[in-house]
């Protein structure tokens, strides 16, 4: 099956009870058994649901995966991740990454033991030198949210793989549409699924794929031991989210494509983050493992001024001024107070999240109202 039909039919089939062409919302806790251990496959929700195990099929099929694990929310299913590791354990993660993600490593994990290194990997090779015996998790994000940063993850998954090390990308911003890591050698794909994979801002949900057994069933352990799982109703609609993802997206993109050229091209702009200008340090590598460059832009104003930018997510309108992205509206965000706050300044400024950045995620309303919209608010 090929994408496009992977998103719709991919894991799925026909509720076996009347037929039901979408899966029902089984908004169950608990399932009747004949005698103790007597059940039809399912026991308890937080253990299992029908609603949520279609979902969980349709995660594996659209990132080529064998095993899909859904969760209460993207932070969730990092959070499962990590707890793989043990005290001494070390990971390497790309530097700029989501700000709650960097909060659960470092106000969360650091305190059970586990070692940090956050470095720039848009060269690949960096990472060897971080790796000790002690390593066991490479976290990549990419793009990377918000500096639009493209990791090679084929070179990576080879320094992974050669130190016996798991590679884990976080695929949000970069959808399977437009790039499956799996195929490019990476152990397991996190998701958050609140943001194109549900694709309308009305879920907060996480997602795990992989296609190693063995680490799926430490994965499952995991879930069910920790309990962080999505309810029947979300995963409902991430199902039905899903099987637009591919339309959705090559809108995203041609209109993200619009929208940064638009942003280049004006004079009170100094600088566009998107992996689709050839200008982009790793563009390359953009065109080798992705499809196409996606909807999210990041951008400053000319002078790094902070009241300019402030001006600018206030004037939008067509653009709500809000956190996530990844929906059908275009949304726009203040990366430095909004997103990563978390993050000390130092160290967010480091990577370019300056006061000034804003982020666009550029949705799929025509494009012509998303361009004036820019042109009114940035005068
Ligand atoms: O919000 P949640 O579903 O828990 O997902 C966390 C997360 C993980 N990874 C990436 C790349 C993300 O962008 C996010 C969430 N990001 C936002 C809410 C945001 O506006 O950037």
């Amino acid at each position: 099956m090929k994408f496009n039909t992977k998103t719709i039919h991919g894991g799925q089939k026909h509720d076996p009870a009347y037929g039901a062409v979408m899966p029902p919302i089984y908004q169950t806790s608990t399932y009747a058994q004949s005698t103790p251990g007597g059940h039809k496959g399912f026991e308890y929700s937080r253990t299992h649901n029908p609603t949520r195990q279609a979902l969980e099929n349709a995660f594996a099929s659209i990132e080529n995966g064998e095993y899909g694990l859904a969760f209460g929310s993207g932070l969730a299913a990092i959070d499962a991740v990590m707890k793989l590791l043990k005290p001494g354990d070390e990971v390497i993660s790309t530097n700029d990454l989501y700000g709650g993600t960097y909060r659960l490593f470092t106000s969360i994990f650091k305190n059970f033991g586990i070692k940090f290194n956050f470095i720039g990997m848009q060269n690949a090779s960096n990472i060897e030198d971080y790796i000790t015996e002690n390593t066991k998790i490479i976290w990549v994000e990419t793009p990377t949210n918000p500096m639009m940063n493209i990791i090679d993850i084929k070179a990576t998954a080879e320094i992974a793989k050669k130190h016996n090390v798991l590679l884990a990308v976080d695929n949000t911003f970069a959808t399977p549409y437009l790039q499956q890591p799996l195929d490019l050698g990476a152990d397991l794909v996190m998701h958050s699924a609140t943001k194109y994979i549900g694709g309308h801002s009305d879920l907060v949900m996480g997602a795990l794929i992989v296609k190693d057994k063995e680490l799926a069933d430490k994965l499952y352990f995991i879930q069910n031991a920790s309990g962080a799982v999505c309810g029947p109703q979300d995963s409902f609609l991430a199902l039905r989210g899903i099987k637009t993802l591919h339309v959705r997206m090559q809108r995203h993109c041609e209109n993200g494509r619009a929208v940064a050229e638009y942003l280049q091209s004006h004079p009170k702009i100094e600088k566009v983050y998107w992996p689709g200008f050839e200008s982009h340090p790793n563009h390359e590598i953009a065109k080798a493992q992705m499809k196409d460059f996606g909807g999210m832009i990041s951008f400053v104003t000319k002078g790094n001024d902070y009241n300019e930018a402030i001006k600018i997510v206030e004037n939008l309108k067509v653009f709500t001024l809000a956190e996530s992205l990844g929906g059908v509206e275009s949304l726009c965000g203040h990366p430095a107070s909004m997103t990563h706050a978390s993050i000390p300044k130092e160290e967010r400024e480091k990577t370019g999240v300056v006061d000034s950045l804003i982020r666009l995620s550029v949705g799929i309303e025509d494009e012509e109202d998303l361009i004036n919209d820019l042109k009114q608010a940035i005068g």
